[in-house]
Parts: structure tokens; sequence; C-alpha cells
């Protein structure tokens, strides 16, 4: 049986990969952070599941920053394969907090990369990066040769972490993998990122539960994509027979207007009833165009995001009407 240890396996996409891994016959190792306020709510159906909790999942204490439990984990549960999701992501905390996403999001990244290399067993890694690195391209759309020019301390952090992995791939022979992430949602995305936002607010307003929506720059355009489609690209990568990096990306631009429209729409709302701008959700600086070729993903791994982008909206807002109706989803 494969072992698998995910760093941010509580995460949006630590949830989906652990249902994949465990699906695919793996045993799987997540990494949690000893906080009395834990929220493990988006694997409560696995945690609480007798026959894979203690079986096939296994939960182990650790700080990203603290070597020590770290280096314990991972000797203790001697992975196959290392999926480091874990660190600071909200890009617009990052300017207030930018000191610790250097630390949370490039430092511990390093610091991984030096445990695996001791380990007796060294793991396949992938390491989650982030389209961020590219912030203000030239060329449209990204891919893997596009150059890293960040406007944010997350993308500047992210930027540090995928010079490192392909550092440690090149020079010592590491089975590491950078996945560049574009913009991946769900109904488990956190709530304060703008997709859940808008979809948590068309439905909480249907429901007379919520009366406006205050968002910063919806002008600005993503390219946004399934979760479960990108977790399955993870996946990928470290099955395929060399270390590669890749771009994880649907290839198609909307705006966060259109994600207004298609959530109010799928709740048969007015949206210009309700939506207002608000400087206080305005970033200082904004990427440019980020738009992904997931081309060499596509042809090395046959890798193809499934789910559209109004198939996206759709699920999300219907899933947060049942949510904010009182049904339980697991989403
Ligand atoms: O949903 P967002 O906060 O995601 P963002 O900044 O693109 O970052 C996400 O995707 C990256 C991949 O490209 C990841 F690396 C990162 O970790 C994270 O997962 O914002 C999307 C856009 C931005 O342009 C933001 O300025 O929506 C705009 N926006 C407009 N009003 C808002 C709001 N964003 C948020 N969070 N809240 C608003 O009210």
């Amino acid at each position: 049986m494969p072992r698998a240890l995910i760093t941010g396996i509580t995460g949006q996409d630590g949830s989906y990969l652990t249902e994949l891994l465990l699906k695919n016959g793996y045993e799987v190792h997540g990494v949690v952070r000893r906080t009395s306020s834990l929220d493990r709510s988006r694997l409560h159906h696995l945690y609480s599941d007798e026959s894979v909790y203690g079986k096939n999942l296994f939960l182990h204490y650790a700080d990203l920053d603290d070597t020590t439990t770290m280096r314990r984990v991972l000797v203790s549960a001697a992975p196959d394969e290392v999926y480091h999701l874990a660190g600071q992501s909200h890009v617009g905390l990052s300017f207030e907090i930018a000191e610790s996403t250097c630390k949370m999001t490039g430092m511990a990244t390093l610091r991984m990369l030096e445990m695996i290399q001791d380990l007796e067993k060294v793991p396949r890694f992938f390491h989650a990066s982030s389209s961020e690195i590219f912030g203000k391209p030239d060329t449209l759309p990204q891919n893997e040769q596009t150059p890293f020019r960040p406007v944010n301390p997350y993308g500047a952090a992210k930027a540090f972490a995928t010079n490192m992995v392909s550092i440690y791939r090149n020079t010592f022979g590491l089975f590491a993998v950078n996945g560049i992430m574009f913009n991946h949602e769900s109904p488990r995305r956190g709530e304060n990122f703008v997709t859940r936002k808008i979809c948590r607010a068309a439905a909480a307003i249907k429901a007379g539960r919520q009366k406006e929506l205050l968002l910063g720059d919806t002008t600005a355009k993503r390219d946004w994509g399934h979760a479960r489609d990108y977790v399955r690209g993870m996946w990928l990568s470290l099955q395929h027979a060399t270390a590669e990096d890749y771009v994880f990306a649907t290839g198609k631009l909307n705006s966060v207007q259109d994600v207004v429209e298609i959530a109010f729409a799928t709740m048969e709302l007015d949206w210009s009833k309700y939506v207002a701008q608000d400087q206080r959700f305005m970033r200082p600086a904004e990427p440019q165009k980020l738009v992904g070729d997931p081309k060499k993903a596509s042809r090395l791994l046959n890798w193809t995001p499934e789910t559209s982008f109004r198939e996206l909206i759709e699920e999300m807002t219907q899933i947060e009407f049942k949510r904010v109706s009182g049904q339980v989803v697991s989403g």
C-alpha cells in the first residue's frame, strides 16, 4: 500500500486530495497544527468514519516551523509521496503579515526539502506553487517558462519556494515537482476568498439572512477551476516517470463580476440591488491577466479540467443555499 503525507490536509485541497488518495488505495498521513480551534470540518466525514480513521488515515500534530516535530512525523510516516500544500495562502492578508507569510510559505518549503533529503527512503515531493509567482507577466497565457514577477508578499514567497524546489531537483536529484496552481475553488473554499464570499452571500440574501454584499475590485480577472480537478493533477504529477513543473489552469479568464452574475442568477436574484464596492477590500496591487496554459500537463499527464467555470459557481451557490437552509452537506 503506497503511503502519502500531506501538509495542509485540513484545507480545501488537502481534503479533496485525501479522498482521491484513499480511493486510489493509499495510506494517508496528514499534518495538523496543534491549535485549540482546529477546523477539521472538511475532513469530518473521514475523521469520524471508524473504517477509515486510524486504519488508512492518520493525523499527526506538527508545526511547519518546528523542525523537530516535522522531522519526527516524516520519519514515523515514512511516506512514498509528500504533498506540501500548507502555508498562509491569502494574497490580501500577505500585505499585512508579510513576514510570517514568507516564513510559512517560503522558508517552510525549503525546510521540507532539507528534511526529506535526509530520510532513509527519499519520497517524491509535490509543492503547491501558485500563479501569483507571475504577478505582472509580459506574456499571456503563462506557462512553465514564463519569468516570475510577483507583485505581493505571497507571490514573492511562492517564487522563492518554487525556485528552491527546482534547485533541489536539479542539484540533489530529488523527485520534486512544482504544480503552478491557478485559482481553484469549490464549496470547501475558505470564506475570505472571493468566489466563496460571493456564492455564500447570494445564498444568504436569497434566504433572507443577509442584506448586501460588499466587494473590492469586481473588474479583476482570474483563471478559475474546480479544486477536485486540480488535486487530480497533483497526484498525476507524482506518478509521471520524471519530475517536472506543470501549470494547472483552465486557460480561460473570467471576472469577479462574472462570478457575481452567475451566483445571483443561480438564486434568481438581481445582483445590482445588492452588490456594492468597498475600499476595504481593494488591494494595494493586483496581478495582471493571470491565465494559464495547461498544455504541458495535458500532454504529459493527460490532465484536463472537467468542471466549467459556470458549473463551478452554480455548484458552489447551490451548496451554500443548502448550508444556509440548515442542511448538512460535506461539499
Ligand atoms: O479569491 P481571491 O482572494 O484569490 P487570489 O488573490 O487570486 O488568490 C488565490 O489564488 C491564487 C492562485 O492564483 C493562490 F495562489 C492564492 O493562495 C489564493 O488561493 O481574490 C481573487 C480576486 C482578486 O483580484 C481580488 O482583489 O478577487 C478580487 N476581489 C474583489 N473583491 C476580492 C474581493 N477578493 C477577496 N478575497 N474579497 C473581496 O471582497
